[in-house]
């Protein structure tokens, strides 16, 4: 029996205050989607196929580089997060899956954990390694950088702290270890820029190694930060070598907010997909560099052209499934709040993306009509899939609308009064 940490009445009388205007909602758009040869129902079948995985590290506030401002009753540890995580997919739906952080979270019983998440009705997805800042007592310091430092020591403990991860996500029936480095350099000249990748290569390869053969290693590209003038792993060209020279079980994890502003991120999808290394997302949104905003709260219709690809990937192959993950930092929202509206957001994605014509775009496309294959996305775009979302979180036993379901709850006031602030509580450090 999964245990429900909002009142399940609660959530009903919400629900019941809410059925009737999106029975009315979602009937209209029945309507006029059936005028356009789609069927409802099917849409929000598939709307209930979709999951997301929650970041540990995302529960908590944030920071910046200049400050923290904590927020009331944030998680002070794990088995907390993983609370919040439970309030999240009890009301969405569409969040079963959390991704942990290590050391952040890393439990002094993996075991309990695990049947922790377990009574709540979560599993874990990919676990993430962390040699981009040194922890209390650690031999080797990561100043200048962890799989592809000088040195070798410190490249032996970065790897070393990476196979610790697989072992602890074994334990918790994780399949992925996400692996993303800030290394790099400040100044030109401070790298040899063919020595510290081969030295990346070098390290990846004990990582490997140690993956079982049922799990994949996600490589995360980045453009900079913290390294200002050269990240090693700084795009996908360099994140596809790398995964193609360890092997099949290693693939690309796009991050939304990785690349330059305006790069055509849709383009990325669509070429890792076509070689078969698009190992996953880390869904945020951006207006200049790794802002970590809240997914689609920017630039909602790139989102909606990635999906665009990923339905075509999927069309094109049925096996297809690309790990999705949710990585934002929440500076001035409740982080329950800001990932419940975000997990809907990529929903909504993947169900617009749904929505789209194929037949109808790849008739416009060989007739190099681009004005009508422009449109064909935008109908998709434009509509709104409100209604079919709502509808499949509350046949999924979720809240109409989560937010305003959360807010009735009074969770966050009570676990105020449960969580006071305690020294050394693990926080989230977003870089
Ligand atoms: C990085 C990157 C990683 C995340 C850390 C916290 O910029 O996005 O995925 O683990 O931040
Ligand atoms: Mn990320
Ligand atoms: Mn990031």
């Amino acid at each position: 029996m999964t245990t429900q940490i909002i009142d399940s009445g609660q959530v009903e009388q919400h629900n019941a205050s809410q059925r009737a205007t999106l029975q009315a909602d979602y009937d209209a758009l029945g309507g006029m989607l059936s005028r356009r040869g789609v069927d409802i129902e099917a849409l929000t079948a598939k709307a209930q196929t979709f999951a997301v995985a929650l970041p540990s590290w995302g529960v908590g506030t944030g920071g910046t580089r200049f400050a923290r401002f904590p927020g009331k009753g944030e998680p002070r540890d794990v088995t907390e997060k993983l609370e919040d995580c439970a309030v999240i997919h009890q009301l969405t739906r569409a969040t079963p899956t959390v991704s942990l952080h290590f050391p952040w979270d890393k439990p002094a019983d993996p075991k309990a954990l695990r049947q922790q998440a377990d009574s709540l009705g979560l599993s874990f997805d990919a676990v993430n390694s962390n040699t981009f800042q040194d922890q209390p007592g650690q031999a080797q310091t990561y100043k200048y950088g962890s799989l592809t430092a000088q040195s070798q020591a410190a490249r032996e403990q970065a790897v070393a702290h990476n196979i610790d991860c697989i072992e602890l996500g074994k334990t918790l029936g994780s399949k992925g270890l996400t692996v993303w480095v800030g290394d790099g350099a400040n100044f030109p000249g401070q790298h040899n820029l063919r020595g510290a990748l081969e030295r990346y290569l070098d390290s990846a390869k004990g990582i490997y190694a140690a993956l079982p053969d049922d799990w994949l290693m996600y490589i995360e590209h980045k453009l900079f930060e913290p390294a200002f003038y050269c990240t090693v792993i700084a795009d996908w060209g360099t994140s596809f070598a790398a995964a193609q020279t360890l092997g099949d079980k290693a693939k690309c994890l796009v991050d939304l907010g990785h690349h330059a502003p305006n790069t055509n991120i849709e383009m990325i999808v669509a070429r890792l997909a076509q070689f078969g290394k698009l190992g996953g997302f880390h869904f945020n949104d951006s207006k200049y560099g790794d802002d970590d905003l809240d997914s689609g709260s920017i630039d909602p219709f790139q989102l909606f052209l990635v999906f665009n690809e990923l339905a075509d990937a999927t069309l094109r192959d049925g096996t297809f499934k690309p790990a999705y993950m949710l990585d934002q930092s929440h500076n001035v929202t409740d982080p329950i709040e800001s990932l419940m509206s975000s997990a809907v957001e990529v929903q909504r994605a993947f169900v617009q993306a749904a929505l789209v014509d194929r037949a109808a775009l790849a008739g416009f496309q060989e007739a190099n009509d681009a004005l009508q294959s422009a449109q064909a996305l935008k109908k998709a775009f434009r509509t709104d899939v409100s209604p079919i979302l709502a509808m499949a979180r509350l046949r999924a036993g979720g809240a109409a609308d989560p937010v305003a379901a959360y807010r009735a709850s009074g969770y966050r006031e009570k676990v105020a009064v449960k969580r006071p602030p305690k020294a050394g509580a693990s926080g989230s450090g977003i870089v």
